[in-house]
C-alpha cells in the first residue's frame, strides 16, 4: 500500500514561496474532477408543464425573452431562431428571482434558528454545529504549527507549517505541500485515509525539516462534525465526493492519531480539529472590524459566524460567543429547494455518491458546477441544439468540464478562447455560435451558484443581526476556496446581491490569503494555550486527587493514633474521655437551657424533654471576632448576656434552669462538668482560657453578673451534642460527626479501652478532635503547598492540620491560593492578579457549595467571580469549577477514611463481623455542600466495606443533645440521690 501511495506523493507538489501573494492556493493542487461520480442513467428532460416555475425575469440576464416564451417552446421547429429560444429556456430554468432568494434567505433563517434552540422534530434542514472556538484571533497567538488540511479541496491534501509570530501585520510565509489523494483512498477504509494522511504528514516533514521537537498539528477537517471539544470530533457524514467506510460516527482526531501512531511520529500531537470556514475566518488578519464569519466554496460549500452563546441550545452558556458552522449543503435536503431544482439538478444529485443529500451544495460547490454545465450541454447538443447536434463519449463521461474550466470559459477576455479549447479537448468541434451558447451555459450555473450562495449569506447576516439585535450590522466575510478564486464574477455576483438581499448590512470581504491554513494554526495555537493550561491545573490538582491506598493509608494511620491516644500516649488525636457514658434511653424529662458555641453561630436554647418529645427555642447570637480574640472574662461576660438577654425574651429570667453548655473545642474533661481548654481552634483565640475549666470561666462570668443563677450541669463537644441529639430519636447512633467551620469526631468506646478513666465495663463517649490529626506530621505526604500556605497565615500554624483540610473554615482558602497559583502561571484570568483575589478569606467556602452545585449553569460559576472582580471567561470559570471540585472531593475523602476508621473500630471492639450503626452529622459544609456527603459515604463504604452506615443529619444540632446529656445526668443525679 504505502509504495502505491508514495507515487502519488511524488505527485504532491509542494507550495510554498512560489505563492503569488493573495491568491491562496494559487493555480496548482489537483484539478477538481468530480471523477467520483457514479454512472450517469440516460438524462430525462423534464417537462416544462411539470418542472419549470414561474419566473419573473428581473435580473436580465442571459435572454430578452419574456418568461412567456415558454409556451412557444412546445410550437418549436429546428432552425436558428430556435435553437437560440430553446437554449434560452433551457437557461431560463437557472434563473432565480429576487423572491425566490429572498425565501431561501427567510427559509435558511428559519432553519438555522431551529437548530439553535435545538428542535429536533422535525429535523432542521441545517445542523448549526458549535465549534469550540469562542472567540476571534487576538493577534497574539504565537509558535510554529503544522497543519493538515483535509477535505476543503476534495482530492487533495494539504500540509502546511505555519509559523504565528504574535506581532500585527508580521506574517511569516507558511510552507505547504499538496497531495493528490487517490481516488481508491477517498473511497477506502478510514484507515486507509488516515494513513494516508499520516503519510504525507512525514513527507512534508522530510522535505521540510523543522527539528525534532514536539510538534502541535491543526487537523482542518472539512465535514459536517459533532464536536465535543476543540480536540475531539465526530464525523456525522461525508460530503464532496469523499465515502471511507468506518468513520462516520467516529472521533477523527483519534483516527489521524491512531494513524500516525502507526507511523511511528510520536512527536506530533492533534491539538485542535477545525472546521474549514473557521480555518478561513480566523486566518483573517484582526483588522479593525474583526472577521466574524467565514465562508468558503470550494469543491463543497458552508459557512461559520460568531453567534451568541445564549442563543446556541446545546451549549449552557450564556455569555460570550460561540463560532457555529452552519453546514448549509445540507439546506433543502427536506425538499425546501423543490422549485428551484432543475432536472439536471436531480440528474447530478441521483448520480452523486449520496443522492438527496447536501442538495444546497450540490447548486453552489466547484465539486458540482462543471458537471452540471456538462449535463446542459450534453443535453442542448442531444437536443441538435449545441455542436450541431454531435456530442462526443468525453461530453458524455462525468467531470469532464472542471470547474476552473467553467470560470475559464466565462473569462471576459479570454473565456471564448478557453471555450474552443476546452471543447475540442472534449473532442467536439464547436461552431463559433457555439461559443457563446456554452459561454451562457456557463454563466447561467455559476450566477445561479453564486446567487443562492448569497441568499445563504444573507440568511447569516440576518441572524447575526437578530442575534447583536443591531439592525446596522457592520461586518467582516472572510472568504476561502478556489471557486472564488477562479470565478471574480462569482464574487462580485455574490456581492451585489448580498447588497440586494440584506441592504442594512455595511459587509466587507476579505479573502483568506492562505485557504485558512493560518487561521487552522490560531485554532491551535488557542486550544495549545488551553491544552497547556489544562495541564498545568492537572499538575496543580494531581497532589488533591486521593487514590483508594492513600485513604486507606489515612485510615490506618487514624487508627493508630487512635490506639495511642486511648492508651494515653503521645499521638495527634487525643482521644479525650467526655464522660458521657451512654446515649438517652428515652426517659428522660424537663426543661433546659443549652449554649452552642463554636460553630458559625452562638446559639442559646430552651430544650423541653417531655414525654411528647422535645421542644426547643433557640435564638442565634453573634461572637464578633474581637470578643472570639478578646480576652476571656469578655468573650463569657458575652456569653451571659446573650443567655441572660435570651431569658428576658422567653420569659426565664430568674429562673435556674439546668444548663448543658456544648463547647466546640478541646477540653480535658475532668467530669460532666468540667472541660479543661486545652487549645482554640476555629479562628477563637480569647486570653486567659487555655488550660482552665471552661465551665469555671462560665459560673465566674454568671457570678459576675449578679441576680443571674444558672445551673451549668454539663458541657458536651458540639460531636457529642450531635451524637446524643440523633441517638434520641436513633439508638444505634454510636457516632457524632461535625464538618462545619471545624470538624471532628466522637463515638461510644469501650472502657476498657480508655486509659485513665476507672471501669473496664460499659462504654464511653470519646471526643477524638481529630481536626488535630497530623500535626505530629503524619498527613506530610498528603499536605500541597496550599495546604502549608494556609496554616502559615492561620492564628495557629502547625495546628489542626486534618482540620485545615477539610472544613468550610478552610476551603475556600485553599480554592483562593490555587487560583492565585494558576493566575500567576497565566492560567486563570489571563495572567491578572487582582487585589480582591489577594484579600484574606473572599473566596467563601459556601461558593464551592455554590459553584459545584449541579443546577447552577456555569453562568453562575461566572457570575460569582465576576463579583469578586475577577476578569472571567467561560475557559476560566470551568477550570474554577474542577478546583472547588478537587479541594471539597479530596475534603469528603479524607473525613470518610476518618468515619471508616472509627466505625472499623467499633467493629473491631465488638468482635462482629458486620457492623450497623449511624452517624449523628452536623455542620455547614456537610449539610449545604451538593456533593460532600454522598463522597462521604462512598468513601466509607469502600474502606469499611462490613459496616453499613448510615448518616443522619441532626435537625437541631448540638443544643439538643447539650440538654439531653444535661438531662441524663439530673436524672443519674436525681437516682443516686433517693
Ligand atoms: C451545628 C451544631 C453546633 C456545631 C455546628 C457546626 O449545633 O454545635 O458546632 O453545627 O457546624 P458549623 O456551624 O460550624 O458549620
Ligand atoms: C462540508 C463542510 C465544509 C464545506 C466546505 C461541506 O461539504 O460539509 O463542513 O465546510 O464542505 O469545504
Ligand atoms: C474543635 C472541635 C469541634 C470541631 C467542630 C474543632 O475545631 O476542636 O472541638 O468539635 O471543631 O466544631
Amino acid at each position: 500500500m504505502a509504495v502505491q501511495w508514495r507515487e502519488h506523493l511524488l505527485q504532491g507538489t509542494s507550495t510554498g514561496q512560489d505563492r503569488k501573494p493573495g491568491r491562496g492556493r494559487g493555480q496548482q493542487g489537483p484539478p477538481m474532477r468530480p471523477h467520483l461520480l457514479k454512472a450517469p442513467p440516460s438524462l430525462p428532460i423534464p417537462t416544462l408543464e411539470t418542472e419549470l416555475p414561474s419566473r419573473e425575469n428581473l435580473w436580465g440576464t442571459y435572454t430578452t425573452q419574456s418568461p412567456s416564451s415558454r409556451t412557444l417552446l412546445t410550437m418549436w421547429e429546428p432552425g436558428a431562431g430556435c435553437e437560440r429560444r430553446e437554449v434560452q429556456e433551457c437557461l431560463q430554468q437557472f434563473q432565480v428571482t429576487r423572491a425566490q432568494l429572498q425565501q431561501i434567505q427567510a427559509g435558511l433563517l428559519d432553519s438555522m434558528e431551529q437548530a439553535l434552540r435545538g428542535q429536533a422534530n422535525p429535523a432542521p434542514a441545517v445542523r448549526m454545529l458549535p465549534t469550540y472556538v469562542g472567540s476571534t484571533p487576538h493577534g497574539t497567538e504565537q509558535g510554529d504549527f503544522l497543519v493538515l488540511e483535509l477535505g476543503a479541496t476534495g482530492a487533495s491534501l494539504r500540509v502546511l507549517w505555519v509559523t504565528l509570530t504574535g506581532v500585527d501585520g508580521h506574517r511569516v510565509e507558511p510552507r505547504s505541500q499538496e497531495f493528490v489523494i487517490p481516488q481508491e483512498v477517498m473511497l477506502g477504509t478510514g484507515q486507509q485515509l488516515f494513513d494516508f494522511a499520516a503519510c504525507c504528514l512525514s513527507e512534508f516533514l522530510d522535505a521540510h525539516p523543522v527539528g525534532n521537537q514536539g510538534l502541535q498539528l491543526g487537523f482542518s477537517f472539512s465535514f459536517p462534525c459533532h464536536q465535543t471539544g476543540l480536540a475531539r470530533s465526530t464525523l456525522i457524514s461525508w460530503t464532496k465526493g469523499f465515502r471511507c467506510s468506518g468513520v462516520e460516527g467516529q472521533d477523527v482526531v483519534q483516527l489521524l492519531r491512531d494513524a500516525i501512531q502507526r507511523r511511528g511520529a510520536s512527536n506530533i500531537d492533534v491539538i485542535a480539529v477545525v472546521n474549514d470556514t473557521v480555518g478561513t475566518m480566523m486566518g483573517c488578519e484582526p483588522g479593525v472590524r474583526p472577521c466574524e464569519v467565514g465562508l468558503v466554496v470550494d469543491t463543497g460549500t458552508n459557512a461559520c459566524y460568531m453567534e451568541e452563546a445564549r442563543h446556541v441550545a446545546a451549549l449552557d452558556e450564556d455569555r460570550g460567543r460561540v463560532c457555529v458552522s452552519v453546514e448549509w449543503g445540507s439546506f433543502g435536503d427536506d425538499g425546501a429547494l423543490g422549485p428551484l431544482l432543475t432536472a439536471f439538478d436531480h440528474a447530478l444529485d441521483l448520480e452523486s455518491l449520496n443522492p438527496h443529500a447536501q442538495r444546497f451544495e450540490k447548486m453552489v460547490g466547484g465539486l458540482y458546477l462543471g458537471e452540471l454545465v456538462r449535463l446542459v450541454l450534453s443535453h442542448l447538443a442531444q437536443r441538435g441544439v449545441l455542436f450541431g447536434g454531435s456530442s462526443s463519449p468525453a461530453l458524455q463521461s462525468q467531470g469532464s468540464i472542471l470547474p476552473e474550466d467553467v470560470a475559464a470559459m466565462e473569462d471576459p477576455s479570454v473565456g471564448a478562447a478557453h471555450v474552443l479549447t476546452i471543447l475540442q479537448g472534449l473532442g467536439l468541434s464547436p461552431e463559433v455560435s457555439d461559443v457563446e451558447l456554452v459561454r451562457s451555459v456557463c454563466a447561467a450555473v455559476s450566477t445561479r451558484a453564486a446567487r443562492l450562495c448569497a441568499a445563504a449569506l444573507a440568511a447569516v447576516l440576518a441572524r447575526l443581526q437578530r442575534s447583536r439585535e443591531q439592525q446596522m450590522l457592520q461586518v467582516t466575510v472572510a472568504t476561502g476556496g478556489r471557486v472564488f478564486e477562479w470565478h471574480r464574477r462569482f464574487h462580485s455576483i455574490l456581492q451585489e446581491t448580498v447588497a440586494l438581499l440584506v441592504p442594512e448590512c455595511d459587509v466587507s470581504f476579505i479573502p483568506s490569503v492562505d485557504g485558512g491554513g493560518r487561521g487552522v494554526a490560531v485554532v491551535t495555537a488557542v486550544a495549545a494555550r488551553l491544552a497547556a493550561h489544562r495541564r498545568l491545573l492537572e499538575e496543580t490538582l494531581m497532589p488533591f486527587r486521593l487514590n483508594c491506598e492513600q485513604l486507606a493509608g489515612v485510615q490506618a494511620q487514624m487508627r493508630e493514633a487512635m490506639a495511642k491516644g486511648l492508651r494515653g500516649e503521645a499521638s495527634s488525636l487525643r482521644m479525650l474521655p467526655t464522660y458521657v457514658r451512654a446515649t438517652p434511653d428515652g426517659s428522660e424529662r424537663g426543661d433546659f437551657l443549652a449554649l452552642d458555641l463554636g460553630g458559625t453561630n452562638f446559639r442559646v436554647l430552651l430544650v423541653r424533654v417531655t414525654e411528647g418529645g422535645v421542644q426547643i427555642t433557640n435564638q442565634v447570637y453573634s461572637v464578633p471576632e474581637h470578643v472570639a480574640q478578646g480576652s476571656g472574662q469578655q468573650l463569657f461576660d458575652h456569653i451571659v448576656d446573650c443567655i441572660v438577654d435570651f431569658q428576658r425574651a422567653q420569659g426565664l429570667s430568674g429562673q435556674s434552669l439546668p444548663l448543658g453548655f456544648t463547647f466546640s473545642f478541646p477540653c480535658k474533661q475532668l467530669g460532666l462538668d468540667q472541660g479543661i481548654l486545652l487549645n482554640w481552634t476555629k479562628g477563637f483565640n480569647a486570653l486567659d482560657c487555655e488550660g482552665r475549666d471552661v465551665v469555671c470561666l462560665l459560673r465566674e462570668a454568671i457570678r459576675r453578673r449578679q441576680a443571674v443563677e444558672l445551673n451549668v450541669v454539663a458541657i458536651v463537644n458540639d460531636t457529642v451534642g450531635t451524637m446524643m441529639s440523633c441517638g434520641y430519636e436513633d439508638p444505634r447512633c454510636e457516632m457524632g460527626l461535625i464538618v462545619g467551620t471545624g470538624t471532628n469526631a466522637c463515638y461510644m468506646e469501650e472502657l476498657r479501652n480508655v486509659a485513665g478513666v476507672a471501669g473496664d465495663s460499659g462504654q464511653m463517649c470519646i471526643n477524638m478532635e481529630w481536626g488535630a490529626f497530623g500535626d505530629d506530621g503524619s498527613l506530610g505526604s498528603l499536605s500541597t503547598c496550599f495546604d502549608d500556605s494556609v496554616d502559615q497565615a492561620s492564628i495557629n500554624p502547625g495546628k489542626q492540620r486534618f482540620e485545615k483540610m477539610i472544613s468550610g473554615m478552610y476551603l475556600g482558602e485553599i480554592v483562593r491560593h490555587i487560583l492565585l497559583h494558576l493566575t500567576s502561571l497565566g492560567v486563570l484570568f489571563r495572567g491578572q492578579q487582582t487585589q480582591r483575589l489577594q484579600t484574606r478569606d473572599i473566596f467563601k467556602t459556601k461558593f464551592l457549595s455554590d459553584i459545584e452545585s449541579d443546577s447552577l449553569a456555569l453562568r453562575q460559576v461566572r457570575a460569582i467571580l465576576e463579583d469578586l472582580g475577577l476578569p472571567v471567561t467561560s475557559d476560566d470559570a470551568l477550570m474554577v469549577l474542577e478546583v472547588c471540585q478537587a479541594v471539597s472531593r479530596r475534603a469528603a475523602q479524607l473525613c470518610g477514611a476518618g468515619v471508616a476508621a472509627v466505625v472499623e473500630k467499633i467493629r473491631e471492639n465488638r468482635g462482629l463481623e458486620e457492623l450497623t450503626v449511624s452517624v449523628g452529622v452536623d455542620g455547614t459544609l456537610y449539610k449545604l455542600h451538593p456533593h460532600f456527603s454522598s463522597l462521604v459515604a462512598a468513601t466509607v463504604r469502600q474502606l469499611a466495606p462490613r459496616c453499613t452506615v448510615t448518616f443522619l443529619e441532626s435537625e437541631d444540632g448540638s443544643g439538643k443533645g447539650a440538654a439531653l446529656v444535661t438531662a441524663v445526668a439530673c436524672r443519674l443525679a436525681q437516682t443516686t440521690r433517693v
